[in-house]
């Protein structure tokens, strides 16, 4: 399989993030692609395609203030990582805001995304390494691989979290439709629930989501991935979350799985863009489920059954360890 990787995506070293009230090392490391690379071997350079797809999926003063966070705070004076310290729970009005500090509160959801001097090449290249990787099927390939770092499946419109700045998947979900693929299917198998996926396309009837992830009543991100989110207006029946409760295995994940690839399947899209995680391996330090490395090659293998173009958008998984094999592993089913 063809597979993409930007190595500007490298240069988003975050210092440390926010867990459970104490300050600990920043899971989502350079480490991690190259552990991929490692494994894979040779990938394809992306292909530039600017910043029209990225507008077609986020608002561009969240764009821009991606683009320009880092410099603003060094020019108030501070050092390191740029980190919110205030969110606009109560009023998230139009108000204009000048200080970073207002402004990184009002475009984030957590303490768990800091912008530092590389994060916005890396996240530009990260989105292009998607869209390179979509118009590698739009030329006519079944299947391709996206590198991506840092993930995107938690990135809404106009906001970053969990490790994620801007939403790969749905931009290459957007090109897709713009290159004439009709509907586009999203099944999201990391570990956590895709919020920024579902949010994006929640009121579209175009995009279908559907993912399997830890019960949001236990595990982040908490506030969405519940069972009765089923989306709005046109997007009423677009979306599909499928909780599972922590310490789930091979069988009861194959199940959602199943479930969610019948509802794709009915669907019938003209891509299917898998959000892929390696976060559901038994060994994952922030995560509590217990799939094996095999089983990664099974569940692809299941996706691969539904016979449809299908584009794989790297997401999370933090055992480096072990992620290489567990890529080539899931790689390997199709
Ligand atoms: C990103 B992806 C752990 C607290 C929660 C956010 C987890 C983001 C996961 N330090 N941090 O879905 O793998
Ligand atoms: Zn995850």
């Amino acid at each position: 399989m063809r597979g993409v990787f930007d190595p500007r995506q490298l240069g988003h070293i975050p210092e440390r993030e926010l867990h459970n009230g104490e300050w600990m090392a920043y899971s989502e490391t350079a480490a991690r692609a190259n552990a991929i690379m490692q494994a894979l071997g040779p990938l394809e350079a992306a292909v530039d395609y600017g910043r029209a797809p990225l507008i077609a999926v986020h608002d561009s003063d969240y764009v821009a203030f991606l683009e320009s966070a880092h410099e603003q705070w060094l020019r108030a004076g501070r050092t390191g990582d740029a980190i919110a310290y205030t969110f606009p729970v109560v009023a998230r009005r139009a108000v204009k805001l000048d200080r970073i500090d207002a402004l990184l509160g009002r475009y984030a959801f957590d303490a768990a995304t800091p912008i530092v001097g590389g994060t916005w090449e890396a996240v530009y290249a990260s989105a292009q390494t998607a869209l390179t990787a979509r118009a590698i099927i739009g030329g006519g390939e079944r299947t391709a691989f996206a590198l991506c770092r840092p993930p995107g499946h938690h990135a809404g419109a106009d906001y970053c979290g969990g490790y994620c700045y801007l939403n790969n998947a749905a931009i290459a979900a957007q090109a897709a439709l713009d290159a004439g693929a009709g509907k586009v299917a999203i099944v999201d198998v990391d570990y956590h629930h895709g919020n920024g996926t579902q949010d994006i396309f929640w009121r579209r009837g175009d995009v279908f989501y559907a993912s399997i992830h830890a019960d949001p009543r236990t595990d982040y991100p908490f506030y969405w991935g519940h069972a009765d989110e089923i989306g709005e207006d046109e997007g009423r029946g677009a979306n599909l979350n499928i909780p599972l409760a922590r310490g789930a295995r091979m069988d009861a994940f194959r199940r959602g799985l199943a479930t969610a690839l019948e509802a794709v399947t009915a669907f019938a899209p003209g891509l299917l863009i898998v959000s892929y995680g390696a976060d559901t391996w038994e060994g994952d330090p922030i995560s509590h489920f217990a799939l094996s490395t095999k089983d990664h090659a099974v569940l692809a293998a299941d996706i691969a059954a539904c016979r449809l173009p299908t584009l794989i958008v790297m997401e999370g998984g933090y055992a480096v360890e072990a992620l290489g094999s567990n890529v080539a592993s899931f790689l390997s089913g199709f």
